[in-house]
């Protein structure tokens, strides 16, 4: 099976940390085929970053509309349900995949992510999947995205202390690493941490195994179904959803 991992973001060196961590736990007749968003923020670290992200991310579904799966890989879940309406294939974000990871082995978790200003993003996605329950907090390290994508002693530190104090004030019992840039940390963090450490974008990519492996698609009824067809203005004319990875090509999907 073909999984398309996407970084909304513009970093490459980012994707390619990404692609590492994703290759690693994928099964070896998975193809993981990672890329970078063409256009958008180089890191999105906010509401504003985020929504304009959305759209180098469906330029990258619809010049693919043919991988078995796609995987969000930015811990804000941009665009995770506009993606779902454009195509029958499994859709995965990192965020949603590492809460449910984490309550599949433990009854709580904080989630350590990066600046405080995007905390509150992960605090609304905690309620919209139904969280609430089981994550304790969300913290931020104040760490900068790009400042993941150079290894240091300081980057490790400041995660794992900050994973450290989760552990100690609220008495969670596993850690969910709130940014696709930490996928390179967990061989660091683990051995460190006495709980589970989960990092989405490897959860992902057993989810949409799992996912394509039972034979499981997006539901076309109801709100996930393909975008209605009619005319966008302006500079977005091209983002209209009569064009379907760049055609009508309603066949891909029927055929399946
Ligand atoms: C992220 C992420 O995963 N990628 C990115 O650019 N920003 N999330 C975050 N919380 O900072």
């Amino acid at each position: 099976m073909r999984i398309k991992l996407i970084n909304p973001n513009t970093t490459a060196a980012m994707t390619r940390s990404m692609e590492a961590a994703a290759v690693e736990v994928a099964a070896p007749s998975t193809v993981i085929e990672a890329v970078t968003a063409r256009s958008g923020p180089v890191s999105i670290e906010g509401h504003y970053d985020e929504a304009i992200s959305v759209l180098g991310l469906i330029d990258e579904i619809r010049a693919d509309p043919d991988a078995d799966a796609y995987i969000i890989a930015c811990f804000g879940d941009p665009g995770l349900l506009a993606a779902r309406e454009l195509t029958a294939a499994p859709v995965i974000g990192i965020a949603e995949a590492a809460m449910h990871a984490a309550t599949f082995v433990s009854t709580s978790f904080s989630i350590v992510t990066t600046l405080d200003r995007t905390r509150i993003i992960s605090e609304a996605l905690v309620r919209n999947y139904g969280m609430a329950a089981a994550c304790r907090r969300v913290r931020a390290t104040d760490l900068p995205v790009l400042d993941l994508e150079e290894p240091s002693d300081m980057v490790n530190q400041t995660v794992l202390a900050e994973c450290r104090r989760a552990l100690a004030e609220d008495h969670c019992d596993s850690i969910v690493l709130g940014c696709a840039g930490m996928a390179g940390l967990l061989d660091y963090l683990r051995p460190r941490l006495p709980v589970p450490v989960i990092d989405g974008v490897t959860v992902a990519v057993k989810f949409a195994e799992a996912l394509v492996g039972t034979g499981l698609r997006t539901s076309k009824h109801g709100d996930l179904a393909y975008p209605l067809p009619k005319p966008y203005g302006g500079k977005l004319a091209a983002y209209a959803p009569l064009l379907y990875g760049g055609e009508e090509r309603p066949e891909i999907d029927a055929a399946r």
